[in-house]
């Protein structure tokens, strides 16, 4: 698949969830989600220059196997948050009408992944290690050479801090690791031995893209993916209703305890989780909510819903070109559906209209995707 430009960002000053605001030890107290989302300014090494989409990934032509595929049925629902608990780009709420399609039950495990990686010999984003000589013909003039540790294939890791960080600071738990792949999605010293039933994590935009292309399938646009996870309910927070993520017996791989310093897994699982290790939605989708984040076609911009608003929306794809106003030269593709790493305090990423955005270079230990087909 075709380079797209890339653009070294050396953005040491890691801004942990989208707020650049005065730090301060917030760990033990609630923090309002605008303070501190999960739309985290991530710890950065490229990322592409322009937002200009390459849509030719999201159609196919290819035959498509519907195992393990759920059918669901085209109709009109209200995409956005109604309630107060949203982030700005959750609203407003819109009217958005699709057309049927068909959805991974589960997001893409680590067999699938490990499938398409032999049939074809795809090497992802974090397995190559960056090219100077390439990477300088697509930066500003004058752009100095980074240090050769940064030129190195590398991928984002979580290491839990034994005390408490400021949660709006992500590199506190987040570090570029040497050898961190989909392979080794903890770094070198982990791999996925015995665990095939898992997500596959650690793979970029391009290479989630490039997954579906092979299987003749697509990602989701992101109405597909939020029309899905509501599953037909309408106005609740959550893929299974209202009921708080904590309340009853689990329902999601999120996170419990004091993030980042202390996982109490009530849910049963600390990291990721195999699929299927929860109830479905009523659509028969698993981990719609929690245990990874996961890829969807659209890029961000966090006014879309604004130009939506009052229309009805048919089969909407995002907006033409990406736009984050806390960091203006990084595209970023949205990712739904939170992960194991979300929690009331600081994140709740598990809710049904809440969204992350990423750098589509970004491979990260708590983000993979599933794909749809149209037909
Ligand atoms: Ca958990």
């Amino acid at each position: 698949m075709s380079h797209k430009p890339l653009y070294f960002i050396l953005l040491l000053s890691f801004a942990a969830c989208q707020q650049e605001k005065p730090q301060s030890m917030v760990a033990a107290e609630h923090t309002s989600l605008e303070d501190a989302s999960c739309h985290s300014n991530m710890p950065q090494r490229f990322a592409t220059l322009t937002g200009a989409a390459d849509d030719s990934l999201l159609t196919t032509n290819k035959a498509v196997s519907h195992e393990n595929m759920v059918w669901i049925e085209g109709g009109s629902f209200g995409m956005g948050a109604t309630d107060a608990e949203g982030r700005r780009d959750e609203y407003p709420a819109h009217k958005v009408k699709l057309d049927g399609f068909w959805m991974d039950a589960t997001e893409v495990t680590n067999a699938q992944f490990a499938a398409f990686v032999t049939a074809t010999g795809y090497t992802t984003v974090a397995e190559r290690k960056p090219d100077w000589e390439e990477l300088k013909k697509q930066l500003p003039p004058g752009m100095p050479k980074p240090a050769d540790e940064l030129l190195v294939a590398a991928s984002l890791t979580f290491s839990q801090p034994n005390h408490p960080v400021p949660l709006n600071d992500a590199s506190q738990w987040w570090s570029w690791t040497p050898g961190a792949s989909w392979r080794h999605p903890q770094g070198p010293q982990s791999d996925i031995k015995g665990k095939e039933n898992f997500p596959v994590t650690q793979v970029a935009w391009e290479d989630a893209a490039a997954y579906a292309s092979w299987a003749g399938k697509r990602l989701p646009t992101e109405a597909e993916w939020e029309y899905a996870a509501r599953a037909g309910l309408k106005d609740k927070r959550y893929p299974w209703g209202d009921e708080d993520v904590e309340a009853g017996k689990p329902k999601a791989n999120t996170w419990q305890g004091s993030f980042p310093v202390l996982d109490e897994r009530w849910d049963g699982f600390s990291g990721a989780s195999p699929v299927k290790s929860f109830n479905p939605n009523a659509y028969g989708l698993y981990d719609m909510a929690g245990n990874v984040w996961e890829w969807v076609a659209d890029w961000y911009t966090e006014d879309y819903y604004q130009t939506l608003a009052g229309k009805v929306s048919e089969n909407p794809r995002g907006p033409a070109e990406s736009f984050d106003p806390q960091e203006p030269t990084v595209p970023k593709k949205v990712t739904r559906g939170g992960s194991f790493m979300c929690n009331a305090s600081y994140c709740k990423g598990y809710r049904v209209t809440s969204k992350m955005k990423s750098s589509p270079d970004t491979g990260l230990e708590n983000t993979g995707f599933r794909c749809v087909a149209s037909n």
